[in-house]
């Protein structure tokens, strides 16, 4: 699915802005046709934002289940004879959309986008009545996975990971147009050979048959280094300027869909030529060893909850600049297609995480001292479970696999892995995510409970992800045993022979804390655990990544290890350093020269 874009022959409109909203717990709306007339009882919403911290009500910010959403939209005069497509870049967890009185599409999975002809329905130089309603519930066939209960005070929901189940639109809405014979996707692979570089690209038309395709790569420049025809091809760059880590050099590749001397359609794709491969223990990037450091982040921010903002996107990018951090991962779902463009233009990596987090039930029981069901089972996550979650693969790999900032796809974040259920369940989803993009390297993120030779799944990964807290969670405070146990643990799953990757290491740490002697929850005790985790790593020549768990504080749901919030950030939830961001600074800073 192309992203919209102005070009000769398309035009866009973003529909943000405040629209209309009222949350329904009854879950009337839907058996009483508010999409047919003005929301009753509505208040105004800001699109895109997570709607429940903007109000100073408990009920909207505890909502469980349907939100609406409403606002007028007028189709430009001038997109007659056009097709009109409406897109929701998000709409968390899943949303069914209407023009005026007819329903026009249905999606499930918060944080992939979803698009819809409405062609029949937009009158140019009219208005339209646009309605969208937005459940936020997640149960066993969702991903990620919860359970709502009925109590006496109403649905309650629970969920497997710490972060706060922010829900609403938290993306741009769009109405384009494209001509009704168009350019309908494009995908491309680039390689590297010498100086040599090449893109191999696709171009799917709909619409109409017979029509030409011509494409034409030029660099930043404007000057024409590649051209081509026909709908498959390869292009080749002499003295390739090539994508690399730290330097986002992007060709420019123009695809045009002509009719004899007429473009009928017109649509450029940003093209960074870089190749990424796994050799032994190392990670290579043009053929170059790659040392990820970075984090783990989140889309979170006060008030607008998981809302897009470039603002604090671009804060977020210089943030990591001012680290050294070269890369990060889309913890725990894909992030805005914003954050990737802007991640392609600046050199920046990153490891592409579908919205699978919390599909591990030993591990809630193990914090909560509960007895739980199996993870993977008839009753809990089965067959339809996987199937939204090899949907939500599919849209990820089809959403950003041309952008050469995703180097990696994580397909899940500390699952199970050591049962026969959980290696069912994964491994046709590494032969899904393989299939879909046979150029990166899959692998899932590991948690303390699958160890070395328990990990059912490791068979399937590229490249070992671990998360782990030696020092905080496991020997709290105790960093020289922590030390030496962490070190034991690496080497082991060095014996593998793949790249390690540490995807999380963190303390939580109050910012302004401070003790003599290194305590945990003090800033000094973030340093320390922090260059503890340093030291080990430099031992164990087969880790190649390092990224903090977590660049920022971040919102959680209630809970007994939480003081609002997770305060694992190296940063605050408002982007201030706790001492810890200088300990960053100086080693990534040296590394990167
Ligand atoms: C983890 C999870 C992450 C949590 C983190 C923590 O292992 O992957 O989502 O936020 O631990 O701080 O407990």
């Amino acid at each position: 699915m192309l992203r919209p874009q102005d070009s000769a022959t398309r035009e866009r409109r973003r529909l943000d802005g405040l629209w209309r909203f009222a949350i329904d717990p009854s879950g009337a709306g839907r058996e009483q046709g508010w999409w047919r007339r003005p929301l009753a009882d509505a208040r105004d919403v800001p699109v895109p934002a997570s709607y429940n911290d903007v109000f100073a009500d408990p009920a909207i910010r505890d909502h469980v289940g349907d939100a609406w959403y409403q606002t007028t939209v007028r189709v430009p005069r001038g997109w007659g004879g056009q097709r009109v497509v409406l897109r929701f870049d998000a709409a968390t967890h899943r949303a069914v959309v209407w023009v005026d009185d007819v329903e026009v599409a249905r999606h499930e999975g918060g944080y992939t986008p979803f698009e819809a002809d409405v062609t029949a329905h937009a009158r140019p130089g009219e208005e339209f009545r646009l309605t969208a309603v937005v459940d936020n519930r997640l149960t066993w066939e969702s991903v990620p996975p919860g359970i709502v209960e009925d109590t006496p005070a109403g649905p309650r929901q629970t969920y497997f990971h710490d972060f706060f189940n922010y829900a609403g639109l938290h993306r741009s809405v769009w109405l384009y147009s494209t001509p009704p014979a168009r350019i309908d996707d494009l995908t491309v692979v680039t390689g590297l050979r010498g100086t040599t570089g090449t893109v191999d690209y696709r171009v799917d038309v709909a619409g109409a048959d017979g029509l030409g395709v011509r494409v034409v790569l030029r660099d930043d420049d404007g000057t024409e280094v590649a051209s081509g025809s026909g709908t498959a091809g390869i292009l080749t760059v002499e003295d390739v300027h090539p994508w690399r880590p730290g330097e986002g050099h992007l060709y420019d590749l123009r695809v045009e869909l002509t009719d004899g001397t007429d473009v009928v359609d017109s649509y450029s794709l940003p093209v960074g030529i870089r190749t990424v491969e796994v050799r032994g223990t190392q990670f290579l990037v043009n053929g170059e060893p790659f040392r990820f450091r970075g984090f783990g982040k989140h889309e979170d921010a006060p008030f607008r909850g998981k809302g897009h903002d470039d603002v604090l996107m671009v804060h977020d990018f210089a943030l990591l600049d001012w680290c050294g951090a070269n890369s990060f991962r889309t913890s725990h779902y894909p992030y805005a297609e914003e954050v990737l463009d802007y991640a392609d233009r600046h050199g920046i990596v990153v490891i592409g995480e579908a919205a699978a987090v919390g599909q591990n039930l030993a591990l809630i029981g193990g914090i909560s001292g509960r007895q739980m069901a199996p993870t993977f089972s008839p009753e809990t996550i089965s067959a339809a479970g996987q199937e939204t979650h090899a949907q939500a693969i599919r849209e990820l790999v089809a959403r950003d696999r041309n952008h050469p900032s995703v180097v990696l796809w994580s397909i899940t974040n500390e699952p199970e892995a050591d049962t026969e259920a959980a290696e069912e369940y994964f491994r046709p989803l590494f032969e899904l995510t393989r299939e879909l993009d046979p150029t990166r390297p899959v692998g899932h993120v590991n948690v303390f409970l699958a160890r070395h030779g328990e990990d059912r799944l490791a068979q399937y990964a590229d490249v070992v992800m671990l998360n782990r807290y030696y020092g905080w969670y496991a020997f709290t405070g105790d960093l020289a045993t922590a030390e030496t146990v962490w070190q034991a643990e690496l080497e082991q799953w060095a014996t593998d022979g793949k790249p390690i990757i540490v995807t999380e290491y963190g303390a939580d740490t109050v910012a302004g804390l401070h003790s003599v002697v290194p305590e945990p929850w003090s800033e000094e005790y973030q340093v320390a655990y922090l260059e503890m985790n340093h030291r080990v790593f430099d031992r164990v020549d087969a880790v190649v990544g390092e990224h903090v768990w977590n660049f920022a504080d971040f919102a959680t749901k209630s809970g007994i290890t939480r003081v609002d919030g997770n305060k694992k950030g190296v940063f605050t939830r408002d982007r201030r350093p706790k001492a810890a961001a200088a300990v960053l600074r100086r080693r990534w800073r040296e590394a990167s020269g």
